[in-house]
Parts: C-alpha cells; sequence; structure tokens
C-alpha cells in the first residue's frame, strides 16, 4: 500500500531557550525533505508551516518561571493537533517539523484522538520534567510528561485528553535526565533504553523491544525523533547536545526497522537548529533518517 505522508511544519522556540529551533523546518524542507521521501516510494504533500505568534507580538518573559510560554506552546500545540488528527482522518501519515520539542504535545494529542497509539521517543533526554521539577523552565523538557498528564501546567488542560498509556511508551538512547525527572520516570509504566543498554544489546534488540512495547494492543505508533538523540559529532545543529549519542548507522537501522515493523502512524522530526548546525548537516540527517523510517531500501 503507497504511503501518502503530509509535511506539517510547526516553526516554534517558545518551549526552548534557544532562539533558531523556529527555523527547523525551513532548513529541513531546504535540505530536501520532499525528493527523500520521494525515494523511499511515499509521496509527499507539504501543508506549509502553521500559524506560531510572532516573537515581537508577545512578552519576553511570559509564562511562569518554571513553564516559559506555556500560553504560546499551548496555542502552538493545539492547532498541531487538529492538522495531525485531520492528516490521519484523510488517510494521510502526518509527519511534523519543529520546532522544538515542546510540539511533541500536539501531535501525541492529535495521533490518540481517535486511536490507542503507542510512543517511541528517540532522545538523549527523557523530557518527562513538569513545572514543579524542571531545573530550567522550558516546556520542550516536559511535554512526554505533559501528554501522559503528569504534573501540574498552571491551568492548561492539555494533559491526557490522549488516553496514552505509560505502558506503551519506550524512551530509547537517554543518557540525560534531571534529578527529580529520573524519580518520575522511575515511578512510572514508562519503559526506558539507555544509552548503556544500546552499549551492551545493541541498537537492533532494543529498537525491536521498544516497538514491542509501543505496538501492544494498540492502533499504531507515533515516532518522536529528537535529533539530540544521535551524538553530536553527527547532528551539531541541536539546542541541547550530549555526548555519547548513536551513530549515523545505529540511528538508520533503528529507523529501518520502524519501516518493517510497519506500526508508525504518525512522526515528527524535533530539535534541528539551523544557527548551531554546520553546512546543515543536521537537517540533511534528519531527511535521510525520514526516509529510513517510511521504508527506503537500499536495493
Ligand atoms: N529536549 N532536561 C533538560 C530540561 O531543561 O528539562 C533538557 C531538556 C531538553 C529537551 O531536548 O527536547
Ligand atoms: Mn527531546
Ligand atoms: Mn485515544
Ligand atoms: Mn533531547
Amino acid at each position: 500500500m503507497e504511503r501518502n505522508v503530509r509535511i506539517l511544519g510547526a516553526p516554534t522556540d517558545y518551549g526552548a531557550n534557544r532562539r533558531g529551533v523556529d527555523m527547523g523546518p525551513s532548513a529541513i524542507r531546504y535540505a530536501g525533505l520532499a525528493e527523500e521521501l520521494e525515494s523511499a516510494g511515499v509521496s509527499p504533500t507539504d501543508a506549509g508551516d502553521l500559524a506560531v505568534p510572532h516573537h515581537a507580538t508577545r512578552d519576553a518573559d511570559a509564562g511562569a518561571a518554571n513553564a516559559k510560554h506555556v500560553q504560546e506552546v499551548e496555542e502552538v500545540t493545539t492547532s498541531l493537533a487538529d492538522a495531525v488528527s485531520t492528516a490521519l482522518a484523510e488517510g494521510t501519515t502526518p509527519l511534523a517539523l519543529g520546532g522544538d520539542h515542546s510540539i511533541a504535545i500536539g501531535s501525541l494529542v492529535g495521533s490518540a484522538r481517535d486511536a490507542d497509539i503507542g510512543v517511541i521517543w528517540f532522545d538523549a533526554h527523557g523530557d518527562f520534567n513538569t513545572p514543579s521539577t524542571s531545573p530550567s523552565g522550558n516546556v520542550h523538557g516536559m511535554p512526554l510528561a505533559a501528554a501522559l498528564g503528569v504534573g501540574d501546567f498552571a491551568g492548561v488542560e492539555w494533559a491526557n485528553a490522549a488516553g496514552l498509556k505509560e505502558e506503551n511508551v519506550a524512551i530509547v538512547g537517554l543518557r540525560s535526565v534531571d534529578g527529580v525527572e529520573a524519580e518520575a520516570i522511575r515511578d512510572s509504566d514508562v519503559t526506558v533504553y539507555t544509552m548503556s543498554d544500546i552499549d551492551e544489546r545493541g541498537v537492533t534488540e532494543v529498537t525491536n523491544d521498544a516497538l514491542d512495547v509501543a505496538t501492544a494492543g494498540t492502533d499504531g505508533i507515533h515516532v518522536s525523533l529528537d535529533l539530540d538523540w544521535l551524538d553530536p559529532r553527527e547532528a551539531p545543529g541541536v539546542g541541547t547536545p550530549v555526548r555519547g549519542g548513536v551513530t549515523y548507522r545505529e540511528a538508520h537501522a533503528a529507523m529501518e526497522l520502524v519501516a518493517r515493523s510497519e506500526a508508525m502512524r504518525s512522526f515528527e522530526l524535533v530539535e534541528v537548529n539551523p544557527i548551531l548546525d554546520q553546512h546543515n548537516e543536521t537537517a540533511t540527517l534528519a531527511t535521510e533518517l525520514a526516509a529510513s523510517a517510511l521504508g527506503k531500501r537500499i536495493l
């Protein structure tokens, strides 16, 4: 069956400190996303960018110190959730382009609206902070907790309308986690595969296990790919790099297993920051990994 992919740009940096990640969708398109997807045998349609409130029109210090710009994040994720669920209802696979990782709240809510979904979160970070545990106040460190309904987001009600189950969530590649965030992850039913697990068991076995977790009893999975999952040598253009990530080839191997599972119903590429990148290589890498996750074959 031919897959139709709908590209949804979400050019926002309200969830992160680093201005520049809002240019991620342009950089990824410029790197040749549409052509890469065609080479994977899928038909992409680009729906353009969601409207994101311009910085000049917003108070630079908006939101509480422990959840900065939470209203702007809510605005963007609400429209992304609608765009994702519409894309699915129209028989296409939504591919959201961040933007910082706060957009995942929208992808998850939209993808789970009419289905039971699992999630694989490829990331150096757990993104499981809440306003009361976050050391930075940046919402991009909180989307997984927010989408699971963990934590008090100062009146914002995006929480678990999605009906997402912790038992169907797997984090892969974790190597940077804050103190209280670590406790919260341990107390949850989310399954975590750290970089040490990948060292010991290999990326293939770990990804297959993560696929089992996310697909068990669900209608399909959301794949959230934070480019800082990769080692900064491969992906320098990210706002919160952490040494010791997966290699180029390990990342492709994992995405190829995602493709083989045929379980992916929604997808996102986040945290590409062209200002911090070198010659757009992180954006280019994002396009290549997307192609692998959507079934690109060598022969
Ligand atoms: N990301 N744990 C840190 C924080 O500020 O909460 C870093 C979060 C990074 C988030 O890369 O999507
Ligand atoms: Mn992340
Ligand atoms: Mn649901
Ligand atoms: Mn990250």
